[in-house]
């Protein structure tokens, strides 16, 4: 069986784009693949986070894997501070990456633009990022589009140390769907949805009440056409609610925009809106009866044993290759 790893930060409750660009994907490749995934705690706080809601929005998000449909007996998931060769294998990827790879990064310059205090933490994210997946000789990544840049910088330091040391890694590849990779905000279509926007109105989290989702989808931004259409070039809010609804229900964006032929956005919202709500309603109640449970603590108990097994293996391989090590 090959191998999948992925990641997902607690920065926040996981929104639809999150649930659609990659949860959804984790769930359906269980089957497949020798599964690990991982609450990346370390990569949030490359940007300030309050202790008890990091600590909060981690448990709530291991609930929400398992909500979603990960099945500890078939998949590793753990928390990536608990596993501490992530941090020491990405300290040596950072001594392989170069400062000017880093710096071209999107979601570096995104993240930092207009900053004043950036930390040296979001520049050097990536190679973390880099260390999460040779841990684990991933052979596949399932990503949203926004990630597929880290997935190259992972390819690249990867290759540069199996040919200045040994062959040590396993080169991944990015999997990323071909519908859905990029849900967008709910205010600005040009954006991508994002669970730290600071708009709340942007993003539908998986766990926004059935008043708070639709009071969202109602004043999601359109435009003043009033036709149901994708073009998400021309129309960029009213495409991204298409491509909502679309992946919620497999229906196909051609049969919706017949189905939605010469009627108004006002009908169109108000059915999207019961669409997510009864999609969400199922996740949100398997996880309501989670967090209050002992059990997702043994799951990342056992999730932490396991993964740390396979990631100290690699690890001292690693730094025998380089010398690193005395006997
Ligand atoms: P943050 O707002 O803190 O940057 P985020 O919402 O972008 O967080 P991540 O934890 O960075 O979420 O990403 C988790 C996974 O969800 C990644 O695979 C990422 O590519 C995917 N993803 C994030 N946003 C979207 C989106 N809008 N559409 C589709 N996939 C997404
Ligand atoms: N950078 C990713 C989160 C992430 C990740 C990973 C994804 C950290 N480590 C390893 C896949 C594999 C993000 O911001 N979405």
């Amino acid at each position: 069986m090959k191998t999948v790893f992925s990641g997902i930060q607690p920065s926040g409750v996981l929104t639809i784009g999150n649930y659609l660009g990659a949860m959804k994907h984790f769930v359906s490749l269980q089957s497949d693949y020798n599964c690990f995934f991982c609450i990346v705690n370390q990569h949030a706080i490359t940007v300030p986070q309050e202790k008890k809601t990091l600590k909060e929005n981690t448990r709530s998000l291991a609930a929400l894997y398992l909500a979603s449909g990960i099945d500890p007996a078939r998949s590793t998931l753990f928390v990536q501070s608990e596993v501490p060769a992530h941090t020491q294998l990405g300290w040596i990827m950072q001594c392989i990456a170069y400062i000017g790879e880093l710096e071209r990064m999107t979601q570096f310059k995104d993240k930092s633009e207009g900053k004043e205090a950036v930390s040296a933490g979001l520049l050097t994210y990536p190679p973390l990022m880099a260390a999460d997946i040779l841990l684990y000789a991933a052979d596949y990544v399932p990503v949203g589009e926004d990630q597929k840049q880290h997935i190259e910088l992972t390819r690249d330091l990867a290759e540069r140390f199996n040919k200045r040391f040994h062959d040590v890694f396993t080169i991944p590849e990015a999997m990323i769907p071909k519908v859905g990779a990029r849900i967008m905000s709910l205010q600005n279509p040009l954006k991508k949805m994002s669970k730290s926007d600071e708009n709340q109105k942007g993003f539908i989290s998986m766990l926004d009440t059935e008043k708070q989702i639709t009071k969202k989808i109602k004043s999601a931004q359109t435009d003043s056409e009033n036709k149901i259409a994708y073009d998400p070039k021309n129309k960029p809010g009213v495409s991204n609610l298409l491509s909502i609804y679309s992946l919620f229900t497999n229906q196909s964006i051609e049969e919706l925009e017949r189905k939605y032929d010469g009627t108004g956005y006002g009908a169109f919202k108000d059915d999207l809106a019961e669409v997510v709500v009864s999609s969400l309603k199922p996740i949100q109640e398997r996880y309501y009866n989670l967090i209050e449970s002992t059990e997702l603590d043994k799951i990342l108990d056992d999730g932490a044993e396991k993964a740390n097994e396979v990631a100290n293996s690699m690890l001292k391989k690693v730094e025998k290759a380089m010398g690193l090590h005395r006997s």
